[in-house]
């Protein structure tokens, strides 16, 4: 027998179809609580989407540490032999909610590993470097990449112009306007922490730790061509990819690898390691296996599970901490803000956010609080009535780097070989191969190609020569000149014709 529907607090109602009103053909009755109730809840059904990584999707997985890095890390879930349970979430950084997987655009790779000393929150990208290297410059850098206030559209003058005046954004739009900033699928790229987190062994020894997570499918892209085909047919095609592997049996893996630096290495290192827009080569600092990432249980509820999903890169376990990299302190401030914007000041109580161990926090009540503990347990610290102490030694306090000077607003030092342009040289010259740079000089062409301010236009072509010679010749060599040179973000955009 069909089960009644009830309203909210579990009566049954007496139809799902008609609602109660002045005779069949009269006024509706605000006495019809349930059609009241209904359209109530209807309206409030969203929470505000991410301001940035709005559109994604993930699954369920564990992770398991094959490999002894305990000379590195007390961290239990990197300890040989465990085996962690965790949640990963792939998404585009600029589109919202409803738009094409298909994009150009870095990839989020967010982790959140529910380890036996609390949540994990690793939250990174499928490039190993950054735009900017300074927090305080995101929402300008993400507002460019967005939308015109005016128009609502989306304006690669408004790119360029952002772009071409922080240079230090070089390397990663290298990365960005080749095949990585078009991924064939989420399981078909790397992962990486991108940020130098800091790692301490049991002896409270420090180290600098880079992550990355080896496709285990290997690396594959789609062609300007063919996303741009499937951003019209079938714009949820990475939701869908992941979803069906999993559905099918075929779990997608990676592979872990961490570089390690000796924490004296820093001061004097040829990069400044704290620096986002730039990579440790592997000839300085070798990759170290650790163990392998398996995604095998797709999530029930995409709301419940993805939408409500809150990763936050302040949630480090005893054994690994951050670093002087300036982009992860706004970071570790700028994530839990979201959260309790987005889905409000109890998240963590959600069970995809909810530790596997014991939380025995201080924090009570707040919106839509449900958890509480017995009431013989203070609610205040110091207590003497047994309730938890802090511990320094179990959240390992051993956890730090020197830090003294006066309090100013500069730029961070420069390192022997630390310039904007450089790596971004080294990965067009050295890490390409012919065909590559031949795609990522049309990709070039192709975007830059869309930009009407002559000085914008111009700025980016010196941009690339400055990356490399040969290929701001090749870029500079295939523009056509602008048709409709404007010199306002506001002037009319150029009309696309309509093709049937
Ligand atoms: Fe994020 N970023 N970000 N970001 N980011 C968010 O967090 C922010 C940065 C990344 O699947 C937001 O919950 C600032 C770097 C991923 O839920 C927000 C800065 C990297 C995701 C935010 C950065 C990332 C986010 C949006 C400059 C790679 C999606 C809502 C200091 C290493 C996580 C939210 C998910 C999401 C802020 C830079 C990766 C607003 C201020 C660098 C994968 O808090």
């Amino acid at each position: 027998m069909t089960k009644p529907t009830t309203n909210s607090v579990g009566t049954p109602i007496a139809s799902d179809a008609h609602s109660q009103s002045v005779g069949a053909n009269g006024a509706i009755a605000l006495t019809d609580h349930y059609l009241v109730e209904k359209l109530a809840h209807f309206n409030r059904e969203r929470v505000p989407e991410r301001v940035v990584h709005a559109k994604g999707g993930g699954a369920y997985g564990t992770f398991v540490t094959t490999h002894d890095v305990s000379q590195y890390t007390r961290a239990a879930l990197f300890q040989p032999g465990v085996e962690t349970e965790l949640l990963a979430r792939f998404s585009t950084v600029a589109g919202e909610q409803g738009s094409p997987d298909t994009w150009r655009d870095p990839r989020g790779f967010a982790l959140k590993f529910y380890t036996s000393e609390g949540n994990y929150d690793l939250v990174g990208n499928n490039t190993p470097v950054f735009f900017i290297k300074d927090g305080i410059k995101f929402p300008d850098f993400i507002r460019s990449q967005k939308r015109l206030p005016g128009s609502h559209l989306r304006d690669n003058d408004m790119q360029w112009d952002f772009w071409t005046l922080s240079p230090e954004s070089a390397h990663q739009v290298t990365w960005l306007m080749g095949d990585r900033g078009l991924p064939k699928s989420w399981r078909h790229m790397d992962g990486f922490g991108s940020h130098t987190y800091q790692w301490i062994n049991a002896a409270g020894e420090r180290f600098w730790v880079k992550y990355h997570f080896k496709t285990n499918q290997g690396n594959d892209f789609l062609t300007q061509a063919e996303a741009d085909r499937l951003a019209g047919s079938d714009a949820d095609h990475h939701i869908r990819d992941l979803y069906g592997a999993i559905e099918d049996g075929d779990f997608p893996s990676w592979t872990l690898h961490v570089q390690v630096m000796p924490y004296e290495d820093a001061a004097t290192y040829r990069f400044n390691p704290f620096d986002l827009t730039k990579v440790w080569p592997h000839g300085d600092y070798p990759l170290i296996e650790v163990g392998q990432m398996t995604l095998n249980r797709n999530p029930e509820n995409y709301f419940a599970e993805i939408e409500q999903a809150a990763f936050s890169p302040a949630h480090f376990v005893p054994g690994i901490t951050g670093s002087p990299d300036k982009m992860l302190q706004a970071r570790i401030f700028s994530y839990a803000d979201a959260q309790r914007y987005r889905v409000g000041v109890n998240h963590a109580e959600l069970p995809v956010n909810r530790a596997r161990v014991e939380v025995d926090s201080y924090d009570k009540e707040g919106a839509m609080r449900h958890g509480f503990r017995s009431p013989a347990a203070p609610v205040y610290a110091p207590n003497s009535f047994g309730g938890p102490a802090a511990d320094p030694v179990a959240a390992g306090d051993d956890r730090g780097w020197e830090s003294d000077g006066e309090l100013v607003r500069a730029a961070i030092t420069l390192h022997p070989e630390d310039d904007d342009f450089g790596q971004a040289g080294t990965l067009y010259r050295e890490v390409l191969d012919d065909a590559a740079r031949e795609r990522l000089v049309a990709n070039i062409v192709g975007h830059v190609g869309k930009t009407r301010v002559p000085e914008i236009r111009e700025r980016a072509i010196q941009y690339w020569k400055h990356v490399d010679a040969d290929l701001g010749a090749r870029v500079e060599a295939g523009l056509e000149p602008i048709a409709e040179p404007r010199t306002s973000l506001a002037s009319e955009p150029v009309r696309t014709p309509a093709v049937f």
